[in-house]
């Protein structure tokens, strides 16, 4: 993908769109509102090469309402996205390097006021967040979208950092979290912290990791948290040379550090096995003494503008992901793990989701996108830029080791996919999976709701928007309750 041109390319303007138009029928009962963050450029980046994850934050919502739907879209208000719009220019360098900033933006001391808030969303205890993992949450108005500015949940969250992949616990309503660089720019430092349901921090637990990696995404289970640690790698002496924050160290072991939640720092258990990367999680377990994760995994570097640090060349084949289930022995006295692979020769996206009514316990299925190969693809109308199409959703059966899935058409790429519940009583899988699609074609964007237990019927409604609209990374669904709608005029 290119950072000028095709889905990717700046879009730079913030929209109110009003009763969108519809294809097909929106389900009456699916009322909220789906809250997706991305980035977008407001100036061009400093390097080319730079990554696609140092754009300005940008959230947008999709507003359901009866069948209806709203969209609205604004740039997220950090401190740079001000700075720069101040200065009418990029001041910023690298992905999250200060020291190639322009000197009055550098803070290398305070990183996190460089953060541009652009991976996930989250909403607790009544609030709204734009997440990103080299600052702590921005708080965003659900109603007018506008930056209210950083969080700290009222004292008591001492990382500088916090996580894009926070949990929320569904049978206790705490929210898990953490911050890794937690103490400054490539220190090893990973606080843990439990939030409870008004907001307030009830633990912190502070931990070390064996080497400073990217911690992007984590796992909960019932009894126990796990943080993945792999091959990317970073150090002062890197950043002070001006270079993107992670290097890929293809002989860097991954690690598993095993937290039981009601544990203190003593009682981490770190499991290693072989180099690969566990960006994204599907869900984790307790059962009996083991604790089972399941995630797609990647053999090597998934991100062509991480460099390796060997100078090896990026190969988009080797850096496909399969869904994986490891198996953690918490009785066992080595530090190994059983590593499988459940869908071999099925390469997904690995922006997969669950029925979050089940984080944390066992389930059966997981959802992503993937590229079903044996489906048209429109070259004629698509044109030739794109190597490949994301054109499916799978609904993977984790226990038969099935898949159903849903094709979006010869002419479209789905973004991440999201899971949202019939009711709040749903069996678990009976609702909808939505998501935005690029329509290549058209250069527009559109969100699709499928039905999640009859995926190859297609899409039950389309929202089309009349414009391409920023890729999102992350976006979750929320109802009216969730986010106090019913104040809303
Ligand atoms: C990821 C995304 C990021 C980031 C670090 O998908 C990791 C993984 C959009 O920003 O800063
Ligand atoms: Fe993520």
């Amino acid at each position: 993908m290119s950072q000028t041109t095709d889905f990717f390319a700046p879009q730079a303007f913030e929209a109110d769109v009003i009763d969108c138009q519809i294809e097909g029928t929106i389900p009456a009962g699916l009322n909220g509102a789906f809250i997706r963050v991305g980035g977008d450029w407001a100036y061009p980046p400093k390097h080319r090469d730079d990554s696609l994850f140092n754009q300005d934050g940008y959230v947008s919502r999709f507003r359901f309402r009866n069948g209806r739907v709203d969209y609205k879209g604004r740039w997220i208000e950090t401190e740079r996205y001000r700075n720069n719009r101040a200065a009418g220019r990029q001041l910023y360098g690298y992905y999250r390097n200060p020291h190639d900033c322009e000197p009055q933006v550098a803070h290398v001391d305070e990183p996190w006021r460089n953060t541009v808030a652009n991976t996930s969303v989250e909403a607790h205890a009544g609030r709204l967040f734009a997440l990103k993992e080299d600052a702590r949450p921005v708080e965003i108005d659900p109603v007018t979208l506008e930056t209210r500015g950083f969080h700290d949940f009222g004292g008591g969250y001492n990382s500088q950092t916090f996580t894009a992949h926070p949990k929320i616990d569904p049978q206790t309503g705490e929210l898990l979290t953490f911050g890794y660089e937690a103490t400054g720019l490539a220190t090893d430092d990973l606080f843990y912290y439990v939030i409870d349901r008004k907001g307030a921090v009830s633990r912190e637990v502070r931990l070390k990791v064996p080497y400073v990696s990217m911690v992007h995404d984590w796992a909960i289970t019932q009894s126990h948290v796990i943080f993945p640690v792999f091959g990317y790698v970073t150090s002062e002496e890197r950043l002070r040379s001006g270079q993107i924050h992670w290097a890929w160290d293809s002989n860097a072991p991954t690690w598993f550090g095993i937290l039981p939640r009601d544990g203190e720092a003593k009682d981490l258990r770190w499991f290693k096995g072989p180099n690969r990367a566990i960006v994204h999680t599907f869900n984790a377990r307790t059962e009996g003494g083991k604790v089972i994760l399941e995630a797609p995994i990647f053999d090597t570097n998934p991100f062509p503008f991480f460099p390796f640090a060997d100078g090896s060349k990026w190969d988009p084949v080797k850096s496909q992901s399969l869904i994986r289930r490891l198996t953690f022995d918490l009785a066992s006295k080595d530090d190994g793990y059983v590593e499988e692979i459940l869908f071999p020769g099925l390469p997904v996206i690995d922006l997969g989701r669950v029925d979050e009514r089940f984080m944390g316990q066992d389930m059966r299925y997981a959802y992503t996108s993937f590229n079903d190969g044996s489906k048209a693809l429109d070259r004629d109308r698509v044109g030739t830029g794109i190597r490949r199409i994301t054109n499916s959703y799978g609904v993977f059966d984790m226990k038969d080791r099935t898949m159903r899935s849903f094709y979006a058409g010869p002419t479209h790429a789905l973004q991440e996919v999201t899971f949202v519940p019939r009711h709040a009583d749903a069996e678990e899988g009976d609702g909808w999976l939505i998501g935005t699609a690029n329509n290549y074609a058209d250069m527009r964007t559109e969100l699709v709701v499928v039905d999640a237990s009859h995926p190859e019927d297609g899409a039950l409604g389309r929202v089309i928007l009349p414009f391409r609209s920023n890729v999102q990374v992350h976006g979750r669904w929320y109802s009216d309750e969730q986010l106090n709608f019913g104040r809303e005029a």
